[in-house]
């Protein structure tokens, strides 16, 4: 059967899910989503993903036309139409269609889409291997000028460090903001180890405020790793013991060089796989069941998703 898309507070087959090309989020990228995945029938960290679309959308003053709780349900809901227990989804609020010219008062209704599906962003053996990545000049989003807290359909900046990335010929980058501090890649949050203590980029770096980066940072302090968000160099980076990077698509992925220089030994580091292992073991029992107890279990076929 075909995949069911919720758009608009109904369910329609892909084939037939589709917006109006006077959709603000088409015409200017104006609107907000996220990413969420869900493993092994239970949807991993919903509620951090329904807060942060809800305040990347207050921000923007888009007014989403169902609450938090229809969200939640129309997201669960989704995954059963569509017999999924391992996915990921892709929630869409958009300005919504009217004329043209960028006012947002030209749109009375946002549009609302979930789309469940998979993804699949690096080659499975670098999960095993770890990652090359390289430092690109393309500069992060100034946060004054768009803050890059805000989950935004304008993802330009990360696509043209994508394109840098591609033309390269590395999976992934790493941006510098203005100031040259380290801020994140293209779609996922960067950790280092330098002198056994575990560093991230603080919020105010100009980073998504990744919800991959509050476990990695939650299951470090589990394991009594000292952690520090602090800003940080690439010099930083190529003298680090370790190095991985964050993300919902992402997962967790060893980076073993940057920039030509090997970090720590070329493998993926001890505290590294410590902190992989035990971020993978909560994504395989946490989170919010998909299917509760007692419900059909006939309805529930394999996945496609993926946990490295
Ligand atoms: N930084 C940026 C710029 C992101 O877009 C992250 C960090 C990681 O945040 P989470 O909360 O996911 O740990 C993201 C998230 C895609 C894709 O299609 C990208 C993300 C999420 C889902 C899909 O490439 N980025």
């Amino acid at each position: 059967m075909s995949r069911q898309i919720y758009l608009d507070g109904r369910f329609v087959p892909k084939e037939e899910a589709r917006v109006s090309v006077f959709d603000h989020g088409f015409l200017y990228g104006d609107g907000v989503f996220e990413g969420i995945r869900a493993y092994n029938g239970r949807v991993w960290r919903l509620e951090e993903h329904l807060v942060r679309l809800y305040e990347s959308a207050k921000s923007i003053m888009l007014p989403i036309p169902i609450s938090m709780d229809e969200m939640r349900e129309a997201t669960l809901e989704t995954l059963r139409r569509n017999n999924l227990r391992d996915a990921y989804i892709r929630t869409v609020v958009s300005r919504g269609a009217g004329d043209l010219g960028l006012d947002p008062r030209k749109c009375p209704k946002p549009t609302v889409i979930i789309i469940a599906d998979t993804i699949t962003l690096y080659p499975e053996e670098l999960y095993r291997i770890g990652m090359k990545v390289v430092t690109v000049p393309t500069r992060k989003n100034l946060s004054d000028a768009l803050n890059p807290r805000i989950k935004s359909l304008n993802y330009l900046n990360s696509i043209l460090a994508k394109l840098e990335a591609n033309h390269l010929g590395y999976p992934e980058v790493l941006l510098m903001n203005q100031e040259g501090y380290i801020t994140e890649g293209t779609g996922d949050n960067v950790f280092i180890v330098r002198r056994g203590v575990l560093m991230t980029p603080p919020n105010n770096a100009g980073i998504l405020e990744g919800i991959t980066r509050a476990v990695i940072l939650e299951v470090a302090k589990e394991a009594g790793i000292p952690t520090a968000e602090v800003l940080f160099t690439r010099h930083d980076v190529w003298t680090a013991e370790e190095c991985f990077l964050t993300g919902t698509a992402a997962e967790a992925i060893p980076v073993v060089e940057v920039d030509g220089r090997t970090v720590g030994t070329g493998k993926p580091g001890a505290i590294t796989k410590a902190l992989i292992g035990a971020f993978r073991a909560k994504a395989m029992s946490e989170g919010t069941e998909i299917y509760p107890a007692g419900a059909d279990a006939s309805r529930v076929a394999g996945g496609g998703g993926s946990l490295h």
